[in-house]
């Protein structure tokens, strides 16, 4: 595997939730696959569940790892091309890409949408010139339209969830709901783009609830149902997660990037035990960091049925999977 962007990356999807069984089984079961490897992490924005089990995933695989923080120490980067670089970045992105890869086997790279020009995030441009200039396999850990390890790691921890919950209505397939939450500030559609493209590929009943304005790009939609009532999405659901997002400007496209109403009117679609009692007794998810209060109420993120903590556990399973997939391949 020499790119992680979408699902199909992976391919079978059942093949992939047994490797991370296995690695989950025994973490260090293939550690010495990664002798003499060096990962090299690299960072444009913040993060703490990310940064600390991609790098204990390496370390599962007997890696080397290297970070590095690109706007903590390091040359303030260009991406953009043909512009005189007479301002305050004194390296270019084109340079850059290839003296990072010369130094390591393995890329990983945490690069946000911008949110102001749709065209330029949703072409993956950053991502895709690490690919092209940096000679190696290169892995998204938040890119600006997708978070392939998040969503992987939500598929393990439903899979685990719905075989010892088995109380769906629906024909043994676990309802799970992608609802959206209020937030003070813009956020990036990368993880419920990436949650509705793996929920499309799993065995699951899929549905999206948001209010409108903030329709998902259709090539992550599929052909999940999208229901504007946030109750009736509610109803029988055995999985809410919850998720803020600014507006995809799919039907809005001077809106992209931008929070659509004022904060303060949107907090009937905040997750509390309210919401939670529409459900069939759903286990509740978020990828965090997340704001209590705005997205979801204390009693619900502490409730036993919550499973913020074991999903953001299984972040190392899934990096390790992706991470074993790329050595298995160099
Ligand atoms: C980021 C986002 O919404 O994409 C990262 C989530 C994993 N969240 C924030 O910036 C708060
Ligand atoms: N869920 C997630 O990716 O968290 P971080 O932003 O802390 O890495």
């Amino acid at each position: 595997m020499r790119s992680f962007l979408n699902v199909e990356d992976l391919g079978d999807l059942k093949q992939a939730l047994g490797e991370a069984a296995e690695i989950k089984a025994d973490r260090f079961k293939y550690d010495t696959l990664g002798k003499n490897k060096t990962l090299l992490m690299v960072f444009f924005n913040n993060s703490l569940r990310t940064r600390l089990s991609t790098q204990k995933a390496a370390m599962n695989l007997g890696m080397n790892v290297i970070v590095l923080d690109v706007n903590a120490g390091a040359w303030k980067l260009e991406t953009e091309r043909g512009v005189i670089m007479d301002g305050d970045k004194s390296e270019h992105l084109l340079e850059a890409i290839p003296v990072m890869g010369s130094y390591c086997d393995v890329i990983g790279i945490r690069s946000f949408a911008g949110l102001t020009d749709r065209e330029y995030d949703y072409a993956e441009t950053v991502y895709h010139q690490f690919l092209r200039y940096s000679g190696k396999p290169v892995f998204a850990m938040e890119t600006a339209t997708v978070h392939p390890l998040q969503a992987f790691a939500d598929l393990i921890t439903i899979s685990e969830y719905s075989g010892c919950s088995g109380h769906s209505r629906n024909s043994g397939k676990p309802k799970v709901v992608l609802t959206w939450a209020p937030h003070p500030k813009s956020l990036p559609q990368a993880v419920p783009n990436s949650f509705a493209q793996w929920m499309n590929a799993a065995d699951v009943d899929f549905v999206i609830t948001h209010p409108e304005g903030y329709e998902l790009d259709p090539r992550f939609v599929g052909n999940a149902r999208v229901e504007y009532d946030q109750k009736k999405a509610f109803e029988g659901a055995d999985f809410i997660y919850a998720k803020n997002w600014s507006c995809p400007g799919v039907t809005r496209p001077e809106a992209y990037g931008k929070i659509l109403h004022d904060y303060h009117q949107m907090m009937h679609w905040t997750v509390d035990a309210e919401h939670m009692g529409w459900t069939n007794n759903a286990h509740f998810m978020h990828c965090l960091p997340v704001r209590r209060g705005m997205i979801v109420t204390d009693d619900v993120i502490e409730a036993p049925s919550s499973l913020v903590i074991p999903e953001a556990a299984n972040r190392e399973i899934s990096a390790t999977v992706v991470l074993k997939r790329i050595l298995q391949s160099l």
